[in-house]
């Protein structure tokens, strides 16, 4: 018996001493915490407060409390769909740029606590924090700096009531899982500007929800993906260099948001956030605007799948609750999503790599097809550019290929290729693409074939990668072309420039491959757009949508005018701004105080995002 354990002790010993250590991390990695929520994948966003009942997308901060004022409001109902949704957690706007707050925050005078809804004891953060413990889901907050109602905003003291009120916000409802930090400072005409004390408000955060997240354009906990559309860049590294920057003063530029940096010193990975409609507060007008499947999958697609946490807004209306045809399309969704993962078609395939981390079984390519998430695939610190074939014994059909580094250890890949064994014996190249990350799907052409091949073309270090899996999307991802006018009151009009001969034409474009064409037409930032409706009317607004993702920049400020004969102009609007229209380059809806009568519209830039601006269209409003 006793030499019996001393030869198992023996052969045990032996076996750890050839299984040499696992890879050390290399250069920057997230903490436990940040695993955790990218492991979340999927969250909700929800936007509520007085733009829901005023119809604007940034409020002023002059509404009255009374304004916010849900009928039917209840969170269970926002906890139940976002779990059948299959999100993990669902984040609120607390308080966004108008200042009013949905929870009773004493360091506030416009707040639910002064509002006549439910008698000012409502409280939209206790019953949403409570219905999360409920339904299983984390829960976190939003809280814009930028606050267009406090007196003190643009003085010293706007930092103490700020900290006061994160006090407020993060100590009573339980763990909080992410603190969205909007990077607004006081835009447009007129807009105070504040000196913000970051140390001092990520102290208070940290004082109460050691463990959370700080989202920002810099982090440090996550950041922002560079747009309001939920697309990373498709070289996104959860890498990026964050000294000399300051949120509210200067941060890096939307496209090294994107990609983040090779080699950054700090892990501070995206969050691409975009919402369910056009604006992210609800309005009545956009209920036919829901994003259909084919974008909502064309959404994960390049969020979850480009290494990115994906924040799906979908905003509560006027009741308090969440639309039908939101939570429908959530559900659809949620079913393809489910569909579409179901089978690893990579399982029972038989793994060769060209290289294994001591030959040890511990770190053998087998492991690519293994679920449990700590168990890898691992090479020599010295090889950099290995490769895998997947073996099967009947030909397989897929069109995603999905391949995750253990990030733990960091994210190494640089560039890596696809390849499929053709029916002749030839290795096709199927894919060539750049950074893996904690999740890469990688959309190929319908491809059959026996055998797959992964080949590493780069690395920062020798790659770690934890899974390799197969799958089949049947799901039409066509997406409509060009974009409309809402048509519920909108005439649209097909513009015509006073000279067309001053507007250059776009022909339609494409980023990736993934995006719809759109038409329109690209002014210079000093050329008025000035559009002839062909008769006298009476207007009561105008609508303007820049060109497909904010290209060729926006109009962000105008002066608007009108005129019976081309000649005589009358400014209605001086100083109209399209509140976000950079970030979320949707279409904006303005209506006029009064009706006017006229044949002519005219919209003098005063500030535009680039040198040039876009317009993919303009429409009146008769009704
Ligand atoms: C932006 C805000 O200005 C928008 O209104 C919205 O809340 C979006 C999520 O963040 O910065």
């Amino acid at each position: 018996m006793r030499s019996r354990f001393s030869l198992f002790t023996l052969i045990l010993v032996a076996f750890v001493a050839c299984t040499p250590p696992a890879p050390e991390p290399f250069g920057a990695v997230p903490t436990p915490e940040q695993v955790a929520w990218q492991q979340m994948e999927t969250n909700m966003f929800v936007h509520f407060g007085p733009n829901t009942f005023t119809d604007v997308e940034w409020g002023d901060g002059r509404e009255s409390v009374n304004v916010f004022a849900p009928s039917a409001l209840d969170c269970r109902q926002w906890a139940a769909i976002a779990r059948a949704a299959g999100m993990k957690g669902i984040i609120l706007t607390a308080k966004h740029h108008d200042g009013f707050c949905l929870w009773p925050n004493p360091a506030s005078r416009h707040t639910v606590a002064q509002s006549a809804w439910r008698n000012g004891r409502g409280d939209v953060l206790r019953e949403l924090s409570e219905a999360c413990r409920e339904y299983g889901l984390r829960f976190g907050i939003y809280i814009s700096p930028w606050d267009r109602n406090d007196p003190t905003y643009g003085t010293e003291d706007y930092n103490e009531v700020f900290r006061k009120t994160l006090e407020s916000a993060l100590s009573s409802y339980g763990e909080v899982f992410e603190q969205w930090f909007d990077g607004a400072c006081g835009e447009g005409p007129n807009g105070k500007r504040q000196v913000y004390d970051w140390p001092l408000y990520h102290a208070e955060v940290y004082a109460h929800q050691p463990q959370t997240i700080i989202f920002s354009d810099i982090g440090p906990g996550c950041r922002w993906i560079g747009n309001e559309r939920g697309k990373a860049g498709r070289t996104c590294w959860s890498t990026l260099d964050v000294e000399g920057f300051e949120l509210g003063k200067s941060v890096p530029t939307p496209d090294t948001l994107n990609r983040g940096n090779r080699g950054g010193k700090c892990w501070v990975a995206g969050e691409a956030d975009v919402s369910i409609r056009p604006g992210w507060f609800y309005r009545a007008s956009e209920d036919d605007r829901v994003k259909s499947l084919a974008e909502l999958l064309t959404i994960y697609y390049a969020s979850v799948g480009r290494n990115s946490l994906l924040l799906l807004n979908v905003p509560a209306d006027k009741r308090g609750l969440i639309p039908a045809a939101d939570s429908v399309r959530l559900l659809e969704f949620r079913a393809a999503l489910d569909r579409i993962f179901a089978t690893d078609l990579a399982q029972g395939a038989t793994v060769e790599a060209s290289a294994v981390r001591g030959n040890s079984k511990k770190y053998r390519a087998e492991n690519l097809l293994d679920e449990n998430y700590d168990c890898y695939w691992a090479v020599d610190d010295s090889v950099r550019t290995p490769s895998c074939t997947l073996r099967f014994t009947e030909p397989r059909t897929f069109n995603r290929v999905m391949i995750q580094e253990y990030i733990p250890l960091g994210q190494r890949v640089v560039r890596f290729r696809l390849e499929a064994l053709d029916a002749d014996g030839h290795w096709q190249e199927i894919a060539s693409e750049t950074t893996i990350g904690y999740k890469r799907i990688v959309l190929t052409d319908c491809t059959t074939t026996t055998a797959l091949r992964l080949i590493i073309d780069e690395a920062m270090a020798c790659p770690v990668l934890n899974r390799l899996a197969l799958y089949l999307d049947e799901t039409s991802l066509d997406l409509p072309t060009a974009s409309v006018v809402a048509p519920w009151d909108v005439d649209p009009v097909d513009f015509r420039t006073l000279d067309p001969s001053e507007a250059a034409a776009v022909d339609g474009y494409s980023d990736d491959g993934a995006d719809p064409l759109s038409r329109g037409v690209v002014l210079a930032a000093d050329q008025p757009l000035a559009i002839d409706l062909g008769r006298s009317m009476k207007l009561t607004g105008f609508c303007y949508e820049p060109l497909l993702e904010g290209r060729h920049g926006c109009l962000v400020i105008c002066d608007v005018a009108v005129s019976s004969d081309g000649r005589n102009w009358i400014t209605v609007l001086p100083d109209c701004m399209f509140d976000n229209i950079v970030n979320n380059p949707a279409v904006r809806t303005i209506r006029f105080k009064e009706p006017v009568q006229s044949r002519y519209l005219r919209l003098t830039p005063k500030y535009t995002n680039a040198s040039t601006y876009g317009v993919g269209e303009v429409g009146v409003l008769i009704r």
